[in-house]
């Protein structure tokens, strides 16, 4: 006789063992695997309501899924009347699926002969464990659990572990731009409550479908330019550090961020002008678009006409250091005043020039063709949400318009006439401004609401709209309580 919590916990025992050895193998993870495949086949209502929801909790969650569905099925197994060929079946479908997960596009690690064998044979050995594990007395049950809770943890652990370890061998050396920029500063270093002028890297929000980043080899990795071109090229990262890398000031914003959210930061970047590498291929007339890939696959459009009108960089830094990997080591393409999901790929690995149209991540989910521009927006830093024991005596904030600019922002309150804020000074047009208000708010409920004008004379839309599928708008409106 067994039972449903022996089942759950072998189970549980089995994916512990599976995450165990393939971190310490440092190969594939079964359950990212796992979690991958539900990122790259959630239909579009979920993912959206993934994003609003959880966040920046997203990943975690995903992989709580996927544990959580094998424990689930454990449990059911555990259930029933026991029979052996019957725990053999549902074992050994468990971790073939996981297994063929692991073999997907975009899981990194496990896609290359003596990794792939390590990552199948981690899988393996958990679809044991879960076999004997099952055969345990009842009794057991707790033990197994924790035993299988303890190893998922110090797996988890191991990799959180490699990821700082490769940051910090990546980043050790700084990274020298051929015209380093004067030092950022926009004259409000002094105010108060509002965004840093620019955004620590470690606050800067991550976006991708990546359970967790790529750890790229900078010793083997190469940008391979090929295509609709005369001369096809190819770059190693020491070959890419050594041209003459320009430094400049963005906001990079993710096209899910919703009014008054912080999907969006504002850095300095270190890359090669786009524009320059282009020349030197030479594309063929017929070449009318630009799709770069990402070591896992993952890709994303760019029409050379855009290239070429706008700035386009490949960037392989950030905030003067070497890109993390969660921001795309050991290069990425970053194109300013465009959303994220349409600039370019992170831990890029081709350039390649097309005449047709192609094929890209996000287009199945009925995400548009053409890169959407980023909306002008001004955000409200302070006051923020809530009850306030005294009448605040300034609001400020933050407003972005790239690539052409923040030419004003206004702020109301109540509904009344709209009152021009304060700037601070512009770091470049693609960068984010601050600015400020004075306020005196009578005791009482209030709206806070602000708006931007960008430079070429476009206004911050005031209709109210979801991210997908162009970006969110609508103004940004705080409602405080002042006693
Ligand atoms: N390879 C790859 N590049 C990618 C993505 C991705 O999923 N994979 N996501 C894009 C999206 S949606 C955004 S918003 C930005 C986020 O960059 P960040 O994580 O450095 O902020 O990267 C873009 N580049
Ligand atoms: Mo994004």
């Amino acid at each position: 006789m067994s039972t449903w919590q022996l089942g759950a916990a072998a189970a549980l025992f089995g994916v512990g063992t599976a995450e165990l050895l393939a971190a310490a193998w440092q190969t594939g993870s079964p359950v990212d695997a796992v979690g991958k495949f539900v990122v790259d086949t959630g239909p579009m209502p979920v993912v959206e309501r993934t994003v609003k929801y959880l966040r920046s909790a997203d990943k975690p969650a995903i992989r709580a899924l996927a544990v959580g569905t094998a424990a689930g099925a454990g449990a059911l197994l555990g259930r029933a009347e026991r029979s052996l060929p019957r725990d053999l079946a549902v074992t050994a479908a468990g971790a073939a699926g996981a297994a063929r997960a692991l073999r997907r596009p975009g899981v990194p690690d496990a896609r290359s002969g003596n990794q792939a064998a390590r990552a199948l044979a981690a899988t393996a050995a958990g679809g044991l464990a879960t076999l004997l594990a099952l055969s345990a007395p009842p009794r057991r049950a707790p033990a197994l659990a924790l035993a299988g809770g303890t190893a998922l943890a110090a797996a988890f652990r191991a990799r959180r572990q490699q990821l700082s370890r490769h940051d910090a061998e990546r980043g050790a050396d700084g990274l020298r731009a051929a015209r380093p920029l004067p030092p950022p500063r926009d004259g409000a270093e002094s105010w108060s409550g509002v965004s840093p002028l620019m955004t620590p890297v470690e606050d800067f929000y991550v976006t991708d479908v990546a359970m967790r980043p790529p750890l790229v080899d900078p010793a083997t990795w190469q940008l391979d330019i090929t295509g609709a071109c005369a001369a096809p090229l190819q770059l190693s990262y020491t070959q890419l550090l050594a041209r003459d890398l320009v430094e400049f000031d963005a906001v990079l914003s993710c096209v899910h961020n919703r009014l008054g959210w912080h999907r969006l930061g504002n850095q300095r970047w270190t890359g090669l002008p786009l524009r320059d590498l282009l020349d030197e291929v030479a594309p063929h007339d017929t070449a009318r678009f630009l799709v770069t890939r990402a070591t896992d696959g993952w890709e994303c459009t760019l029409p050379l006409d855009l290239v070429r009108e706008l700035d386009a960089y490949i960037v392989v830094g950030m905030a003067g250091r070497p890109l993390s990997a969660a921001h795309g080591f050991p290069a990425r393409v970053f194109m300013p005043g465009i959303y994220g999901q349409f600039t370019g790929a992170k831990w890029l690995t081709g350039l390649r020039l097309t005449e047709h149209p192609n094929q890209d991540y996000w287009l199945p989910r009925g995400w548009p063709r053409e890169p959407v521009p980023v909306r002008p927006t001004a955000r409200i830093d302070t006051p923020s949400v809530g009850r306030l024991p005294d009448s605040p005596d300034v609001c400020a904030g933050v407003a972005w318009a790239p690539p052409h600019g923040v030419e004003a922002v206004e702020v109301r309150i109540d509904g009344g006439p709209w009152q021009a804020a304060e700037l601070a000074g512009e770091l470049a047009p693609a960068a984010w401004r601050r600015w400020r208000l004075p306020l005196a708010l009578p005791p009482g409920r209030h709206t806070v609401q602000a708006r931007c004008a960008g430079r070429d004379g476009q206004p911050q839309s005031p209709v109210p709209r979801e991210p997908f599928p162009t970006g969110a708008s609508g103004y940004h409106t705080v409602t405080v309580t002042v006693r």
